[in-house]
């Protein structure tokens, strides 16, 4: 049955009551900071062993000699509740001494790397010098934060995105951080995709998943680089679970970065729809905000795809809890 569904105000008392949320192994696909509080929000309603998360590593980059993982380190932090709240990335209460001495040294200090976040990336990079695969160094690292959920990298293979801007090519980091996302964005592409594979835990884990989730994340740079891992791609086609996207666009604008600038700048409209039809093969439901409602008849009526129109904004912990339990109810009526 297609339809839209309006989201109501839940009981807070009972958000995290087993009786109320069905026990279901949940994969969420994705991307940095909004990833994270959805994450977050389905960690505060089910069991860890029942989550897994699939993160993007096409933003990963060697910095100073350092091997970084943004988008897994903010998805681990998060689990961990060391993640600065301020930002949404690095870690709680840094600071910033390493980053002053390379300032004094004239090295680059446009990529912020807190003291303690360093300690991770220090670690990442030893242990995978030691010939550990990235999946092993972040099972590790998050064992020793004590983050049980599964944070799954999308690939052990190294996958780079790059950025073709109407000032050239530039590699993500550059990009997104150093250029402030400033330069217009003509294509996107991701080097080393071909020879990339999931790895076996992710495909396990998307076999095995009763409920499938696409983070309110930026479609072209944060979950892109998963789904264009072909098996991905082919196993997101085949499987009989609910999968559902949740919209990173509001009322015109990100719920975080650059996706409505870029949506803008590779002609497309602005709006929950162009999201919805980015993600439409590959999508049972979709779940936008109220102040978007009006779209959400077109997504069903012309992709098939039921919706959910709810609050979308995390504002905070009981945010994040709520809507992830309609969104879990939601997935589950398909
Ligand atoms: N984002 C920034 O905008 N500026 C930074 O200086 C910065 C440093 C940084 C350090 C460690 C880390 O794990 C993430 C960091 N990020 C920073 C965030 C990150 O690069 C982006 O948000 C993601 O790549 C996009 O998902």
């Amino acid at each position: 049955m297609n339809a839209v569904i309006y989201g109501t105000s839940t009981d807070p008392a009972s958000l995290g009551d087993p009786d109320t949320v069905p026990q279901v192994n949940v994969v969420a696909l994705l991307g940095g900071v909004g990833g994270a509080k959805l994450a977050s929000g389905l960690a505060q309603l089910l069991p860890p062993e029942r989550l897994t998360f699939v993160v993007n590593t096409a933003d990963d980059f060697e910095h100073l000699g350092l091997h970084i993982s943004p988008d897994l380190d903010t998805v681990m932090y998060t689990l961990a509740g060391l993640v600065n709240p301020e930002t949404g990335w690095g870690v709680k209460d840094d600071t910033w001494n390493t980053l002053a001495m390379l300032a004094h040294y004239k090295a680059p200090t446009w990529f912020r790397l807190g003291d303690r976040d360093l300690a991770t990336h220090l670690l990442r990079t030893q242990w995978l010098r030691e010939g550990f695969s990235l999946n092993q160094v972040t099972q590790r690292l998050c064992s020793l934060l004590g983050v049980r959920q599964r944070v799954l990298p999308m690939s052990d293979a190294p996958v780079r995105t790059w950025v073709l801007t109407d000032e050239g090519e530039m590699a993500f980091q550059e990009y997104f951080v150093r250029r402030a996302w400033q330069p217009r964005v003509r294509a996107i592409r991701f080097e080393g995709i071909e020879q990339a594979q999931p790895t076996s835990a992710v495909m396990n884990a998307l076999a095995d998943a009763d409920v499938i989730l696409f983070g309110p994340s930026n479609p072209f740079v944060s979950l892109d680089p998963i789904l264009a891992l072909p098996e991905v791609r082919d196993i997101l086609s085949a499987v009989r679970a609910p999968r559902v996207a949740i919209s990173p666009i509001v009322a015109g604008q990100a719920l975080k970065g650059p996706a409505a600038k870029m949506m803008h700048e590779l002609n497309l409209e602005v709006s929950p729809v162009t999201v919805a039809a980015h993600y439409r093969d590959v999508l049972t439901g979709f779940v936008l905000d109220h102040r978007d409602a009006a779209y959400a008849t077109t997504i069903t009526a012309q992709m098939g795809i039921c919706t959910l129109v709810t609050d979308i904004v995390m504002h905070d912990a009981l945010a994040r809890a709520r809507l992830a339990r309609e969104i879990l109810q939601f997935a589950l009526q398909q």
